[in-house]
């Protein structure tokens, strides 16, 4: 069944896949496309040759601005629908109506990289909704971080040009580890948080569809009496949180650039349709000055602990883009598009994004009428006197395009509240002009130290990791020695043992939080853990027996794993094929190996996989005709996650589904 946005989005196809005659933009049908108009078949070109200016003018402005920050993107449609009116906390119509389906277009981004940058970067990731509600569009432009680097908006730019690459060598892409990152991270404190929850392994996410996504700001839920509450945005997937480990993610980053990109189309077109819960913290009007932290810092998050997460609907994927540049690029996201029922607070960094969104898609989209490009148009219908401008598509009728008007009944009429019209929430404001930041904004540790306690010792292994990685890639002996600093106002032991992988001085005072508080719910270890969509590569050395791999991808599928069998070639095993090769292929790609080795030799690359599967702590199953063959690996087949079957017996093999389903041993050696 089609949605509103689908219809309305079949109206500007053109399917140049039916049979169609060539034709220019006027229409005209040409009979040669392959050669231009030429005095002689040795001749120069002609200008006269209107078709060859009208093709190369075209291809010539293809391209548009990417954007400033968020530039590699990749997006779908899906729909989301709430579980049960909210009427007392918002009168938003999408949040009231369990029956009604909205439409929603999701991109999903990094922030560093350049269009073409690879996916698998140790980054924050983008996660905007466009929700074509019946009262317009809704924006929720969130992230997979809950917080924020800066807490005021003004500072944006020089936080951007800061972690961009380099402007004297446009070094690196896709990376924050450089100087000009650290040392602004070194110079403002007020990023401590943000920072860490980069450097820990939500930063290299398994798959779009295994991430979290927020608001990130207190934004306002207002019922229809006109009563508040601040409120938190979330998105919880319904796969759980999963991460790559920082050595994978590189690795793929080689094998296979577009792997989230590839990893969400591939679901979607297969029909894993991805969900995710939404989630709502509220917090009471009354209730604003209760917390050890300003609820408008964009730099804190609420503890889940403190302040609930009430799942309120769900969304599902369940439609790609028919075209990348249309739908994806083109789409213009803006946390100022809200509806009745929602509203903004007073967080500074908000503020300033209120501004800044519409004001890039002027220069990226080309003009005021960036709201006509078909994926940004709202299914509702939309009247007001605004005309003209460049690329208007809209044919105006009538004489007048004012307000107040009496040549028209003053048509289009402002709607009155009762009948949906929206009104700013009636807040009351009182104040001296002034630049500064509130002193209730200057607790910088706190949360980070929060974080970092609330890790497993392997999360904050990864971490220590990831900061002695990326200012080991620093030049500057200031930077890092200003970037140590800031973590030995968090945590001594931390700044300890990153100073000394980089070398440079241990702070000799401990500066940092003692604090022993800790919020369970921001370890990626309790989460989710399904088999569902997982990858598995099973690798095929010598003459197996087809039967028996038919099998295992039989129970494989059965538990609804991918697999892929890779081969030294490519060839055909019985009914099925062997389409990828060892060098099509590589162990940081799948979630879990398995081995079926009907030979006693087994070539390099084959042990370079399953050994790399292994150093990733993915599960790892081997059916060996000689146990001989892994002489030449590190890997141990005692330790956890590694299932050995000696006979092709199925039950066994449920061992290795259930280890699938866990994703990662950490205790392996
Ligand atoms: Fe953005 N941000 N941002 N941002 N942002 C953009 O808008 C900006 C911030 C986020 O998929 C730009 O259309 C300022 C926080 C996402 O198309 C630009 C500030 C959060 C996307 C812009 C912030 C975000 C953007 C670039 C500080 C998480 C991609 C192109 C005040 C809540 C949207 C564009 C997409 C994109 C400005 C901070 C999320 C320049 C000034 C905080 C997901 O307008």
């Amino acid at each position: 069944m089609t949605n509103k946005k689908e219809e309305q989005m079949k109206a500007h196809q053109i399917d140049n896949t039916k049979k169609a005659g060539l034709t220019t933009n006027q229409g005209l049908k040409m009979a040669e496309d392959e050669f231009s108009l030429k005095a002689g078949l040795r001749g120069p070109t002609l200008i006269e040759d209107f078709h060859f200016r009208e093709k190369m003018t075209h291809f010539d402005h293809e391209r548009i601005p990417e954007r400033i920050v968020h530039a590699r993107g990749v997006g779908a449609h899906g729909e989301f629908q709430v579980y049960e009116p909210l009427a007392e906390i918002t009168k938003a119509g999408f949040l009231n109506d369990p029956s009604k389906t909205t439409p929603v277009f999701v991109r999903f981004s990094t922030v560093q990289g350049s269009r073409g940058s690879g996916d698998t970067v140790r980054d924050v990731r983008g996660f905007s909704t466009k929700f074509y509600t019946d009262e317009g569009n809704y924006d929720l432009v969130g992230n997979n971080i809950p917080v924020f680097f800066i807490q005021d908006a003004i500072k944006f730019p020089d936080f951007v040009h800061a972690v961009k690459p380099e402007p004297h060598t446009e070094v690196p892409q896709g990376a924050s580890a450089h100087d000009t990152f650290w040392d602004f991270i070194g110079q403002n404190h007020e990023t401590a948080h943000t920072v860490m929850w980069a450097m820990s392994d939500r930063g290299i996410p398994r798959s779009l569809r295994m991430m979290e996504g927020f608001g990130v700001h207190t934004f306002r839920l207002v019922n229809a009496q006109g009563k508040a509450h601040f409120v938190k945005f979330h998105w919880k997937p319904k796969l759980g949180v999963h991460s790559q480990v920082w050595d994978e993610a590189q690795k793929a980053l080689g094998k296979n650039p577009d792997f989230h990109r590839v990893d969400l189309y591939e679901a979607i077109d297969k029909g894993d349709f991805p969900e995710w819960e939404l989630g709502l913290q509220l917090i009471a009007e009354e209730d604003e000055f209760k917390f050890d932290f300003d609820i408008l810092d964009p730099t804190k998050l609420w503890p889940e602990e403190e302040v609930p997460v009430r799942l309120v609907g769900k969304m599902t994927l369940n439609r790609n883009v028919d075209n990348f540049f249309a739908e994806t690029e083109q789409v213009a996201f803006h946390p100022g598009h809200i509806v009745p029922g929602i509203d903004f607070s007073n967080d500074p960094l908000l503020q300033g994004r209120l501004f800044s969104y519409t004001d890039t898609q002027l220069s990226r989209l080309g003009g005021p009428n960036f709201h006509q490009i078909p994926i940004n148009q709202p299914v509702c219908p939309y009247h007001n006197n605004q005309r003209d401008g460049m690329h208007q598509m809209a044919v105006h009728k009538g004489q007048t395009s004012y307000h107040k008007n009496g040549l028209n009944e003053n048509q289009p009429e402002p709607v009155l509240v009762e009948e949906g019209g929206f009104e700013h929430y009636q807040e009351k404001v009182d104040g001296h002009k002034v630049r500064g930041r509130s002193e209730s904004f200057l607790d910088f540790y706190s949360q980070a130290k929060l974080f970092y306690n609330s890790m497993t010792a392997v999360e904050q292994q990864h971490i220590r990791d990831a900061y002695s990685f990326e200012l080991g890639k620093c030049e500057s002996d200031v930077v890092k020695a200003n970037a140590v600093d800031l973590l030995n106002h968090i945590d001594h032991a931390l700044a300890k043992e990153v100073a000394e992988n980089i070398d440079v001085a241990v702070p000799t005072t401990d500066e940092g939080v003692q604090s022993e508080k800790r919020s369970d719910a921001l370890s990626m270890e309790h989460t989710i853990r399904k088999t569902d969509t997982r990858s598995v590569a099973l690798l095929l050395t010598g003459d197996v027996d087809a039967n028996q791999v038919k099998a295992w991808v039989e129970k494989l599928a059965e538990h609804n794993i991918n697999y892929s069998l890779v081969g030294k070639k490519a060839y055909t095993l019985g009914e099925m094929k062997v389409k990828e090769t060892y060098d099509t292929v590589d162990s940081s790609l799948f979630d879990a190996a398995f081995l079926i080795s009907a030979s006693s030799k087994v070539a390099d690359d084959v042990l370079e996989f399953i050994e790399n599967t292994y150093k990733h702590a993915k599960p790892l199953a081997l059916h060996l005709h000689d146990d001989s063959v892994l002489d030449k690996c590190r890997v141990e087949t005692d330790q956890p996650g590694v299932f050995l079957f000696k006979e092709h017996n199925l039950d066994h093999f449920d061992s290795f589904i259930e280890g699938i389903a866990q994703a990662r041993f950490w205790d392996r050696k």
